[in-house]
């Protein structure tokens, strides 16, 4: 017999030294004389990753998961970033590694800065994904991730004269070390065709195409390495490879046709995150992974089991968004079509397997098909839906309670549908991802399904993974930490309110100010190289990073910078808090109005950056190609964090809980779960402005009219003279003139509302920050408060009311 690996080897300098070298040699095929600082980055993570398959296996063999149950987390995105850094650190091998590279002559940092970001999600719903993924693995859940392996990421971004312009992403072209390719785990995804049903009632869908679902795992390893979790990708193939008849007809480019239909499926990862647009190829992705999702899962029980009602027991099922919402029509067409099960007992099954996590209010982006679409892309599935939709308008009937139908139904005036609904009856539990998002939830989109199913709406506030979110991305606190309180906040973040005594220690908070410094001067040299803009470290960085949307209101920041701009040139002898406003995030690429929002940042930018009367009081720097990696740079240097969305818009928000655990102040609105942020810092710890959910509801209902706002505001009038003069756009007068119509005529995110006093807040901030040693015990207040944003917390809290598993 074979003997396995038993137990995870141990990394010493001298195991790391030889092992890398052999992994040059013989991984990489290169020797050290010849090597590239990209041929040791590989080496080294083929060497690591041989460290966590150790435990991976361990974890298996560990039985943990015999014949419990498992959880399957089905999402379009996983936004992961580098892992190397991260399974270093959860692996706790750092020290060995840097001792070993350096009589190697070679620098951590340097090898981890040649990773590739894979950027497989667009923002906050993917990089949620990859923070639960690390948690599950912290708390030893069995789970699996399963989603899309995508050839392309989203788009690099790059300015051209201050416009955003789009390139391909090539994650896998420098080769991705994380991922085993499993060619026998392969499943085949039918589209199209037409349904027969045979005399023994049988059901034969037979499809216009087929295509392949091939597997690639990615281990996940939870801190100290004592769980490891799999990240399953499908990767789309053709069922054959090649037409040989037509190659040998000299048809070479038809011969060639079927596999490009294939590969098409799994190429690239839509760039677009609030406007559900109605495409065949997207539809097809959603139904692509989740039907191969399924069809594993269903392998895998039916290995331990042969009674299909033993299902729920054994298997959770979490709806990421309404992307793979087809799910709840693919495990019925499965159970029932394939397995046998009569339909009734299929939908009890699958009612008890799977749950959804609403993470938008959004109309526009909730997604929704036309019926034409679907039934030509999944006929099968279009009459299980209209099967669906039949039975539980029926049952809800029955209740005889007062509801409106028309709000529950699936299929919308028989021409749309309603994602979301599909979801909300096919699931379990349905939750929201902040207490206010929940709330929300239940007095808007599913008001009427609470009415009939009031346990079924639960609230689950989204957290942050703090290994890779403070321990990997900020060293200077991370060891501040650990010096103060230990390592116990690691594993269990809201242990790192012990470090609230030191709030008010001189010898902390010096550390904690310089700490601060480090990561402020680590980003001012970014800034210097990406942008050429010198900035002064000792000024308030003022961060704005996240997609580039209306209802973020982006625009607001920059008008108050332009306020602040004018304020300046005004008086610039007056006492100015030096500011650098730093921005970052992406536009979609059909998106008009937030790509000029990003051109107008940037053509401010240039004005103020290079107007000499200003000098250092006010820098503004836009970081092209916003991503995981950046925001690791960004985050630790953040004084002030800008989240001042529209109330009721933002779900939750997730880059306000990494900032503030950062030692960044939030400025913003009563949005998503700044809210709950501010209920744990205290008061004097936020600068909380503007309009209220409620407030927003009212204004809506009564119709705002901006004119008099804008007029009566002489800073806020100034401002909005500036964009029609062409001060910041010389070169086209014109140019803003579509967004001061916007403001004025509607203004439907409120920016002119809210200017006036997000302005005032903003100077409050610039105030409290020349008293530099009160502000750092505000700071410090921040990171130590702030400790309930774990997504461990938050992953204890599914496993509890959603899932019903144990936790570690
Ligand atoms: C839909 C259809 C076609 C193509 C793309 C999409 C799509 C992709 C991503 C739609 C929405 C997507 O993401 C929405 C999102 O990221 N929502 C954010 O989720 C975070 C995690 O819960 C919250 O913190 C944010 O507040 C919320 O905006």
């Amino acid at each position: 017999s074979v003997e396995p690996v038993t137990a995870p080897r141990v990394a010493t300098t001298e195991s790391i030294r030889l092992g890398l070298v052999e992994k040059l040699a013989y991984a990489v095929g290169k020797d050290p004389e010849h090597a590239t600082l990209q041929d040791w980055s590989v080496a080294l993570g083929l060497l690591v990753r041989d460290h966590v398959v150790d435990h991976w296996f361990a974890a298996t063999r560990a039985g943990y998961s015999k014949h419990g149950k498992r959880v399957y987390y089905l999402s379009m995105e996983f936004l992961i970033g580098r892992l190397l850094n991260d399974a270093i650190a959860n692996l706790q091998i750092e020290a060995p590694i840097i001792e070993a590279l350096g009589e190697l002559g070679l620098e951590l940092k340097d090898l981890l800065g040649q990773e590739s970001d894979a950027a497989l999600g667009n923002g906050g719903l993917g990089r949620l994904a990859a923070c639960f993924l690390d948690s599950m693995s912290r708390l030893a859940i069995p789970a699996y991730g399963y989603g899309i392996r995508y050839e392309h990421g989203l788009f690099r971004q790059r300015f051209h004269d201050g416009w955003q312009i789009e390139e391909a992403e090539d994650w896998l072209v420098s080769g991705h070390v994380w991922e085993f390719e499993r060619p026998e785990v392969k499943y085949t995804i039918k589209f199209g065709g037409h349904i027969s049903f045979d005399g023994q009632g049988q059901t034969h869908w037979h499809a216009e195409q087929t295509v392949l679902a091939v597997a690639y795992d990615t281990p996940i390893t939870g801190w100290k390495g004592a769980h490891v979790n799999t990240l399953r990708l499908w990767s789309s193939k053709p069922t054959e490879i090649l037409d040989l008849r037509r190659f040998n007809s000299g048809d070479y480019l038809n011969a060639a046709e079927k596999l490009i239909r294939a590969e098409t499926i799994s190429r690239v990862l839509y760039p677009d995150d609030t406007t559900a647009e109605g495409k065949e190829l997207r539809l097809k992705q959603e139904f692509f992974f989740t039907s191969a999702s399924l069809q594993d899962l269903l392998r895998r029980f039916l290995t331990e089991f042969s009674d299909l009602k033993l299902l729920p027991d054994h298997v959770s099922i979490q709806m990421n968004d309404t992307h793979p919402a087809i799910a709840v029509a693919e495990l019925m067409r499965l159970l029932a079509d394939e397995h046998r099960l009569p339909f009734i007992e299929a939908f009890e099954i699958t009612r008890k397997c799977l749950s959804y996590t609403n993470h938008t209010l959004l109309p526009e982006a909730l997604e929704r098909w036309h019926v034409g679409l679907f039934r030509k892309v999944l006929p099968r599935h279009m009459q299980i839906i209209e099967w669906i939709d039949y039975h539980h308008l029926a049952e809800v009937q029955g209740k005889g309670l007062p509801v409106s139908l028309d709000a529950i139904r699936i299929i919308d005036h028989g021409a749309e549908i309603r994602m979301g609904n599909l979801a909300f009856i096919g699931s379990k539990r349905v939750n929201g991802v902040s207490a206010l998002h929940t709330e929300l939830m239940k007095q808007t989109v599913f008001s009427e399904f609470h009415k009939i199913y009031p346990d079924r709406i639960v609230n689950q506030t989204n957290g942050i993974t703090p290994r890779r979110w403070l321990y990997e991305c900020n060293p200077p606190l991370r060891n501040l930490l650990i010096e103060a309180i230990g390592t116990e906040w690691i594993g269990n973040l809201e242990k790192i309110d012990a470090a609230t005594a030191f709030a008010t220690d001189a010898s902390f908070k010096e550390k904690f100010a310089a700490a601060k410094r480090q990561n402020k001067l680590r980003l001012a040299a970014e800034i210097k190289a990406r942008l050429g803009i010198t900035v002064d470290p000792s000024a308030l960085f003022d961060v704005q990073i996240k997609r580039i949307h209306e209802y973020k209101r982006q625009l607001m920041n920059i008008l108050e910078t332009i306020a602040l701009y004018h304020a300046i040139r005004r008086t610039p002898g007056a006492e100015w808090t030096p500011r650098v406003k730093i921005f970052g995030g992406k536009a979609a690429p059909g998106y008009h109005i937030a790509k000029r929002i990003i051109k107008l940042a940037n053509d401010v930018a240039k004005v103020i950056n290079n107007d000499p009367i200003v000098g250092d009081r006010l820098k503004v720097a836009f970081l092209p190609n916003y991503n995981v990696s950046l925001a690791e740079i960004i985050i630790p240097a953040a004084d002030l964090s800008e989240q001042i969305s529209t109330a009721g818009m933002e779900a939750s928000g997730t880059g306000n809980m990494k900032l503030a655990l950062n030692g960044a102040l939030t400025i913003g609105t009563l949005d998503g779960a700044n809210v709950e942020i501010g209920e744990r810092v205290g008061p004097d710890n936020i600068y909380i402005f503007g309009l209220t959910a409620a407030d927003v509801a009212d204004i809506r209902i009564h119709g705002y009219d901006p004119r008099p706002t804008i007029e009566g505001d002489p800073v806020l009038a100034e401002v909005m003279r500036s964009l029609v003069s062409g001060e910041f756009s010389s070169d086209d007068n014109g140019r803003y003139h579509g967004i001061s119509d916007v403001l004025y005529s509607g203004d439907y995110f409120l920016v002119t509302a809210d200017f006036q006093a997000y302005f005032q807040r903003q100077r409050d901030a610039d105030r409290d920050f020349r008293d530099s040693s009160r502000w750092t015990e505000r700071a410090i207040l921040n990171t130590t408060k702030v400790g309930w944003f774990s997504s461990d917390r938050t992953i204890r809290g599914y496993a509890k009311d959603v899932w019903n598993v144990p936790v570690a």
